[in-house]
C-alpha cells in the first residue's frame, strides 16, 4: 500500500530525521520554528518582488522599455541548508541559519540589457528600507569558468502583526544571455556519473565569452536605435 504524504509531512519527516536523541516535543517545536522561519524568508521575497515591479513598471514608462524580462523566486531546501551549514562548520540551528546563511531567499532577477542591471541595482540602492550587507560583481569580474551575474544581498524589513523583522535576501542580476549560460553550465555540471573534463570547461568558458560578446552587441545596438529615437523626438518638436 502507498501512503500518500502532502509537503508539510514530508517536511516533518525530515526534521523529525534531523534530530535523532532529542525528545519528539523538541523536534516538532524546531520543526515549527523552522517553519515560521521559511515563511518570513518567504514574506521578505514578496516585498523584493514588490519593489522590483514598481521599478518596472516606473522604468517602462520612463525608458520606453521593460528592463526586467523575469523574476523568479526560491527558497534553500532543508537539505541544502543543512549542507551549506555543515561545509562551513557553522551550528546546525534555527539562530544559525539566520546569522550565518546569506542565501536562503534568493530572487532572480532577469534584465534585458546589462544597462538595466545597473539601473535596477541602482534604483534599488536608494531605498531607504533595505540595507545592502554585501555585493559581488560577477559581470564586471567574472568567475573563472565564466559565470556573470551581480549578486547582493540585502536585508528587508518585514511587518508580522506584532513585529517588524529583518530579513536576508540574496537578488541575483543578470541579462537574458548571461541566464541562458548560467542555466546550461547548471544543467551540464549536476549530471550524474560524468566527469567534467578540462576540455569541456573550456569549451564552457568559450560560450561564456560569446555570450558576455553578444550582450555588447545587443547594448550598442540598443544605444543605436534609441540615439535614432531620440533624434526623431528632436525633428519633430522642430
Ligand atoms: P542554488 O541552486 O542557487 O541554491 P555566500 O552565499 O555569499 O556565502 P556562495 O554561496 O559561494 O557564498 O555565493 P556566490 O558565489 O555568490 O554564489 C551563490 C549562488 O550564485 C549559487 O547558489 C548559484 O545560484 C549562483 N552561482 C554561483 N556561481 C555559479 C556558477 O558558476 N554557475 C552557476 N550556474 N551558478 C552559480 P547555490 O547555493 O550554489 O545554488
Amino acid at each position: 500500500m502507498t501512503i500518500m504524504m502532502n509537503e508539510d509531512e514530508i517536511f516533518k519527516r525530515k526534521i523529525l530525521d534531523m534530530v535523532d536523541g532529542e525528545t519528539m516535543e523538541w523536534a516538532q517545536k524546531k520543526s515549527r520554528d523552522f517553519s515560521k522561519l521559511m515563511s518570513y524568508y518567504r514574506c521578505a521575497m514578496m516585498e523584493i518582488e514588490t519593489k522590483l515591479h514598481v521599478l518596472n513598471e516606473e522604468f517602462s514608462w520612463e525608458k520606453d522599455h521593460n528592463p526586467i524580462s523575469s523574476i523568479t523566486k526560491r527558497l534553500k531546501t532543508l537539505t541544502s541548508i543543512r549542507e551549506k551549514l555543515e561545509r562551513r562548520s557553522f551550528p546546525i540551528s534555527i539562530p544559525s541559519i539566520e546569522e550565518n546563511l546569506n542565501d536562503v531567499a534568493g530572487v532572480r532577477v532577469i534584465c534585458s540589457f546589462p544597462e538595466d542591471v545597473y539601473a535596477i541595482r541602482d534604483a534599488l540602492f536608494l531605498q531607504d528600507d533595505l540595507e545592502f550587507l554585501e555585493e559581488k560583481d560577477y559581470i564586471k569580474n567574472p568567475k573563472p569558468n565564466g559565470y556573470r551575474s551581480l549578486h547582493l544581498i540585502v536585508t528587508i524589513p518585514i511587518y508580522l502583526a506584532h513585529e517588524k523583522k529583518k530579513m536576508k535576501v540574496e537578488i541575483q542580476l543578470r541579462t537574458i544571455a548571461m541566464d541562458f549560460w548560467a542555466s546550461l553550465e547548471h544543467q551540464l555540471r549536476y549530471k550524474k556519473d560524468v566527469v567534467f573534463t578540462d576540455e569541456m570547461a573550456k569549451e564552457l568558458s568559450a560560450c561564456a565569452t560569446i555570450s558576455a560578446d553578444l550582450d555588447l552587441r545587443m547594448d550598442t545596438l540598443r544605444k543605436n536605435v534609441e540615439e535614432q529615437q531620440m533624434s526623431r523626438h528632436l525633428d519633430a518638436l522642430k
